[in-house]
Protein backbone atom coordinates (compact mmCIF):
# COMPACT_ATOMS: atom_id res chain seq x y z
CA UNK A 1 0.00 0.00 0.00
CA UNK A 2 1.60 3.70 -1.16
CA UNK A 3 1.80 6.22 1.83
CA UNK A 4 -1.53 8.01 0.17
CA UNK A 5 -3.46 4.88 0.45
CA UNK A 6 -2.27 4.30 3.82
CA UNK A 7 -2.89 7.92 5.11
CA UNK A 8 -6.46 7.82 3.93
CA UNK A 9 -7.36 4.24 5.31
CA UNK A 10 -6.18 5.37 8.72
CA UNK A 11 -7.68 9.01 8.41
CA UNK A 12 -11.06 8.08 7.09
CA UNK A 13 -10.92 5.22 9.94
CA UNK A 14 -11.37 8.60 12.28
CA UNK A 15 -13.58 10.03 9.75
CA UNK A 16 -11.27 13.01 9.65
CA UNK A 17 -9.46 15.10 7.11
CA UNK A 18 -5.61 14.30 6.29
CA UNK A 19 -3.21 15.84 9.24
CA UNK A 20 -0.51 18.21 8.30
CA UNK A 21 1.81 15.56 8.86
CA UNK A 22 0.43 13.18 6.65
CA UNK A 23 -0.17 15.79 3.90
CA UNK A 24 3.75 16.51 5.01
CA UNK A 25 4.63 12.88 4.35
CA UNK A 26 2.55 12.75 0.80
CA UNK A 27 4.02 15.73 -0.49
CA UNK A 28 7.74 14.10 -0.15
CA UNK A 29 6.51 11.08 -1.96
CA UNK A 30 5.08 12.99 -4.42
CA UNK A 31 7.95 15.32 -5.00
CA UNK A 32 10.40 12.87 -5.09
CA UNK A 33 8.23 10.36 -7.57
CA UNK A 34 10.07 11.30 -10.83
CA UNK A 35 13.18 10.36 -9.16
CA UNK A 36 11.98 6.99 -7.71
CA UNK A 37 10.18 5.78 -11.48
CA UNK A 38 13.71 6.49 -13.00
CA UNK A 39 15.15 4.24 -10.65
CA UNK A 40 12.63 1.69 -11.22
CA UNK A 41 13.50 1.94 -14.85
CA UNK A 42 16.66 2.16 -14.79
CA UNK A 43 17.09 -1.11 -12.24
CA UNK A 44 13.84 -2.81 -14.96
CA UNK A 45 16.07 -2.75 -18.23
CA UNK A 46 18.94 -3.54 -16.58
CA UNK A 47 17.52 -6.70 -14.27
CA UNK A 48 19.80 -8.98 -16.73
CA UNK A 49 22.86 -7.25 -16.37
CA UNK A 50 22.82 -6.46 -12.58
CA UNK A 51 21.69 -10.69 -11.68
CA UNK A 52 24.42 -11.58 -14.18
CA UNK A 53 27.13 -9.25 -12.24
CA UNK A 54 25.72 -10.29 -8.80
CA UNK A 55 26.04 -13.98 -9.84
CA UNK A 56 29.34 -13.55 -10.96
CA UNK A 57 30.44 -11.90 -7.62
CA UNK A 58 28.79 -14.20 -5.66
CA UNK A 59 30.08 -17.32 -6.97
CA UNK A 60 33.45 -15.88 -7.45
CA UNK A 61 33.08 -15.57 -3.50
CA UNK A 62 30.99 -18.26 -1.98
CA UNK A 63 32.15 -20.96 -5.41
CA UNK A 64 30.91 -23.72 -2.01
CA UNK A 65 27.50 -22.84 -3.43
CA UNK A 66 28.05 -23.85 -6.78
CA UNK A 67 30.47 -27.14 -6.03
CA UNK A 68 29.41 -30.63 -5.61
CA UNK A 69 27.02 -30.38 -2.61
CA UNK A 70 26.43 -27.12 -2.23
CA UNK A 71 23.01 -25.61 -2.49
CA UNK A 72 23.06 -24.09 -5.86
CA UNK A 73 25.26 -26.52 -7.48
CA UNK A 74 24.48 -27.84 -10.89
CA UNK A 75 22.94 -25.52 -14.29
CA UNK A 76 18.87 -26.11 -13.29
CA UNK A 77 20.00 -24.83 -9.19
CA UNK A 78 22.08 -22.17 -10.37
CA UNK A 79 19.49 -20.76 -12.42
CA UNK A 80 16.78 -20.59 -9.05
CA UNK A 81 19.19 -19.32 -7.36
CA UNK A 82 19.31 -16.56 -9.81
CA UNK A 83 15.54 -16.19 -10.15
CA UNK A 84 15.70 -15.57 -6.53
CA UNK A 85 17.92 -13.16 -7.43
CA UNK A 86 15.62 -11.37 -9.86
CA UNK A 87 13.03 -12.22 -7.07
CA UNK A 88 14.56 -9.83 -5.08
CA UNK A 89 15.56 -7.38 -7.74
CA UNK A 90 12.01 -6.93 -8.80
CA UNK A 91 10.67 -6.80 -5.14
CA UNK A 92 13.28 -3.88 -4.79
CA UNK A 93 11.87 -2.03 -8.02
CA UNK A 94 8.29 -2.41 -5.96
CA UNK A 95 9.40 -0.80 -2.93
CA UNK A 96 11.46 2.17 -4.76
CA UNK A 97 8.04 2.58 -6.81
CA UNK A 98 5.58 2.79 -3.33
CA UNK A 99 8.46 4.26 -1.85
CA UNK A 100 7.31 1.50 1.19
CA UNK A 101 9.66 -1.40 2.14
CA UNK A 102 5.91 -3.45 2.82
CA UNK A 103 5.56 -4.69 -0.26
CA UNK A 104 9.09 -6.33 -0.28
CA UNK A 105 8.58 -7.71 3.45
CA UNK A 106 4.64 -8.71 2.79
CA UNK A 107 6.32 -11.01 -0.43
CA UNK A 108 9.66 -11.48 0.12
CA UNK A 109 10.15 -11.39 3.80
CA UNK A 110 7.87 -12.73 5.87
CA UNK A 111 8.69 -16.72 6.91
CA UNK A 112 12.22 -16.18 4.60
CA UNK A 113 14.81 -17.43 7.12
CA UNK A 114 12.51 -20.70 7.99
CA UNK A 115 12.21 -20.96 3.91
CA UNK A 116 15.66 -21.15 3.17
CA UNK A 117 16.78 -23.30 6.10
CA UNK A 118 14.26 -25.50 4.98
CA UNK A 119 15.84 -25.62 1.39
CA UNK A 120 19.40 -25.62 2.89
CA UNK A 121 19.92 -22.79 1.34
CA UNK A 122 22.80 -20.63 2.89
CA UNK A 123 21.47 -17.51 3.69
CA UNK A 124 24.13 -15.75 4.36
CA UNK A 125 25.09 -16.54 0.47
CA UNK A 126 21.71 -14.71 -0.63
CA UNK A 127 22.64 -11.63 0.98
CA UNK A 128 26.00 -11.80 -0.36
CA UNK A 129 24.31 -11.87 -3.78
CA UNK A 130 21.56 -9.03 -2.30
CA UNK A 131 24.61 -6.83 -1.88
CA UNK A 132 26.26 -7.78 -4.86
CA UNK A 133 23.01 -6.40 -6.72
CA UNK A 134 22.97 -3.13 -4.59
CA UNK A 135 26.13 -2.53 -5.91
CA UNK A 136 25.91 -3.23 -9.59
CA UNK A 137 22.51 -1.71 -9.63
CA UNK A 138 24.25 1.95 -7.87
CA UNK A 139 26.87 1.97 -10.48
CA UNK A 140 24.29 2.53 -12.80
CA UNK A 141 22.73 5.11 -11.23
CA UNK A 142 23.63 8.81 -9.86
CA UNK A 143 24.50 9.25 -6.49
CA UNK A 144 21.11 10.41 -4.98
CA UNK A 145 19.58 8.00 -6.90
CA UNK A 146 22.37 4.88 -5.94
CA UNK A 147 21.34 6.09 -2.28
CA UNK A 148 17.25 6.17 -2.42
CA UNK A 149 17.53 2.28 -4.63
CA UNK A 150 20.14 0.86 -1.49
CA UNK A 151 17.83 1.65 0.94
CA UNK A 152 15.82 -1.10 -0.11
CA UNK A 153 18.83 -3.55 -0.71
CA UNK A 154 19.25 -2.86 2.86
CA UNK A 155 16.45 -3.52 4.01
CA UNK A 156 16.29 -6.79 2.21
CA UNK A 157 20.01 -7.58 4.04
CA UNK A 158 18.87 -6.14 7.66
CA UNK A 159 15.82 -8.22 7.27
CA UNK A 160 17.99 -11.56 6.31
CA UNK A 161 20.65 -11.26 8.58
C1 LIG B 1 8.93 -13.69 -4.83
C2 LIG B 1 8.97 -14.40 -3.51
C3 LIG B 1 9.64 -15.76 -3.62
C4 LIG B 1 10.89 -16.14 -3.18
C5 LIG B 1 11.88 -15.27 -2.50
C6 LIG B 1 11.08 -17.54 -3.50
C7 LIG B 1 12.19 -18.29 -3.18
C8 LIG B 1 12.39 -19.70 -3.35
N1 LIG B 1 13.61 -20.22 -3.64
C9 LIG B 1 13.50 -21.58 -3.76
C10 LIG B 1 14.52 -22.47 -4.09
C11 LIG B 1 15.91 -22.23 -4.26
N2 LIG B 1 16.59 -21.09 -4.01
C12 LIG B 1 17.92 -21.25 -4.30
C13 LIG B 1 18.86 -20.17 -4.13
C14 LIG B 1 20.19 -20.18 -3.75
N3 LIG B 1 20.95 -21.25 -3.38
C15 LIG B 1 22.20 -20.86 -3.05
O1 LIG B 1 23.08 -21.61 -2.62
C16 LIG B 1 22.41 -19.44 -3.30
C17 LIG B 1 23.07 -18.74 -2.16
C18 LIG B 1 21.00 -18.93 -3.59
C19 LIG B 1 20.93 -17.93 -4.78
C20 LIG B 1 21.37 -16.55 -4.39
C21 LIG B 1 18.10 -22.57 -4.80
C22 LIG B 1 19.39 -23.21 -5.29
C23 LIG B 1 16.84 -23.20 -4.75
C24 LIG B 1 16.50 -24.61 -5.13
C25 LIG B 1 16.79 -25.52 -3.96
C26 LIG B 1 16.34 -26.93 -4.18
O2 LIG B 1 15.41 -27.15 -4.96
O3 LIG B 1 16.93 -27.80 -3.53
C27 LIG B 1 12.15 -21.95 -3.50
C28 LIG B 1 11.63 -23.37 -3.47
C29 LIG B 1 10.71 -23.65 -4.66
C30 LIG B 1 11.41 -23.44 -5.97
O4 LIG B 1 12.43 -24.11 -6.24
O5 LIG B 1 10.97 -22.57 -6.70
C31 LIG B 1 11.46 -20.79 -3.22
C32 LIG B 1 10.00 -20.70 -2.84
N4 LIG B 1 9.94 -17.95 -4.14
C33 LIG B 1 9.05 -16.92 -4.24
O6 LIG B 1 7.91 -16.96 -4.77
Amino acid sequence: MSIVTKSIVNADAEARYLSPGELDRIKSFVTSGSARLRIAETLTGARERIIKQAGDSLFQKRPDVVSPGGNAFGEEMTATCLRDLDYYLRLVTYGVVSGDVTPIEEIGIVGVKEMYKSLGTPIDAVVEGVRAMKAAAASLLSGEDAAEASAYFDYVIGAMS
